[in-house]
């Protein structure tokens, strides 16, 4: 998610930077006309109507690093994740890093043939190539925690 952001961020500056140089070359060609202040207030709207087109547009296929904490956990409700739906795109790289803070459980994701144990306390790191699209349950498979609500959503579109 984070270098999304990033790879987001220097796109604009380098649109901004392309609109800024577009524009100075407009400005010079429009100088020798009789009105030069004309041309100037006419190209201010446009630059701004195009740059959020483009900005969607920015490395749509690109492959990511999609990081995420989230707790293993059970309190008098139940048993969690905390962490309930994760989203990625087909060949993004899915870094969990999953902390169990009260029980015994462990991750559990069939379709990717996962299953980690989470010891009590200490940082687990799950890292895979989600390659596959769909909708899969990651889940704890200790006994009875799947049903006392320890599952959650991952979703991977094409
Ligand atoms: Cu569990």
């Amino acid at each position: 998610m984070q270098t999304k952001n990033i790879v987001l961020v220097v796109g604009v500056l380098a649109l901004l930077g392309a609109s800024a140089l577009l524009f100075t070359g407009e400005k010079k060609d429009t100088t020798t006309g009789d009105a030069p202040m004309a041309p100037v207030d006419s190209a201010m709207p446009v630059m701004g109507g195009n740059a959020p087109e483009m900005m969607v547009d920015e490395n749509p296929d690109a492959p990511a690093v999609d990081e995420y904490t989230m707790t293993a956990y059970y309190d008098e409700k139940g048993k969690w994740f905390s962490l309930k739906e994760i989203a990625a795109k087909k060949g993004d790289t899915i870094r969990l890093s999953i902390t169990n803070t009260k029980g015994m459980h462990n991750f559990t994701l069939d379709e990717y043939g996962i299953k980690k144990e989470l010891p009590l306390n200490e940082v687990v790191v799950v890292e895979f190539v989600a390659d596959k699209a769909g909708e899969f349950v990651y889940y704890c498979a200790m006994p009875g925690h799947k049903a006392g609500g320890q599952w959650g959503t991952l979703r991977v579109v094409e």
